[in-house]
């Protein structure tokens, strides 16, 4: 693993990604991970801080058409979920919006899943376009959108931070979160926390 860096200073020219902090994958959602309710209070804490930085704030959401193939009725591995305009696929209402945020929809069409928040849309696009280089990601969940997007954002030429305090896993096995950090590492990701931003003055 990497080591830490001393503190880091947000600018303007990063982004925060939190992803997929919807009802499904929090306790009681249909996908529901039972310990994730506490990476709320961390990541609003971000969101504040990043706002405050004048950094951009990206939110991705899990956002399937009914049917959608990743679904058991139609031979995929989960249950229904994050359908979308239901309440499951809302932003927990827990969550503490900035002012302004980039909204980003992913994996929208039937027959195509898509854990990663790049796969399919204009994320990488529009952030090059505007000059982001540094990315810090948390959010849901560890071992399936949190990895493939981080993945994906270094496949990019994106530098990525993982926010540890602010992600949890699904754990269909017991390590399989620690495994995706250990990956996503190996990858180029550095794993910081909250100690590791700098105080604002
Ligand atoms: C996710 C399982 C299925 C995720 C999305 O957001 O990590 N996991 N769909
Ligand atoms: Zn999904």
């Amino acid at each position: 693993m990497a080591t830490q860096p001393a503190t880091i200073t947000v600018k303007a020219s990063d982004a925060l990604l939190i992803i997929d902090l919807q009802n499904d994958f929090l306790p009681g959602g249909a996908l529901g991970i039972p310990s994730s309710y506490q990476v709320i209070e961390p990541i609003n804490r971000y969101t504040q801080y990043f706002e405050r930085s004048q950094a951009t704030i990206i939110l991705s959401r899990d956002w399937h058409p009914e049917e959608h193939c990743s679904f058991i009725q139609q031979n995929g591995p989960w249950p229904p979920h994050c359908i979308q305009n239901t309440q499951g696929a809302q932003i927990s209402a827990d969550f503490a919006w900035p002012t302004q945020a980039w909204l980003v929809s992913k994996a929208t069409s039937v027959e195509k899943d898509a854990y990663s928040a790049f796969d399919g849309t204009e994320l990488s696009v529009q952030m090059k376009h505007c000059g982001i280089k540094r990315l810090f990601i948390c959010g849901l969940a560890t071992d399936y959108c949190v990895l493939q997007s981080t993945l994906d954002a270094l496949a990019n030429g994106f530098e990525c931070y993982l926010l540890t305090d602010g992600i949890d896993a699904v754990n269909v096995n017991e390590h399989d979160g620690q495994q995706a950090i250990e990956k996503m590492c190996a990858h180029g990701a550095t794993p910081i926390q909250w100690q590791t931003l700098a105080p604002l003055a």
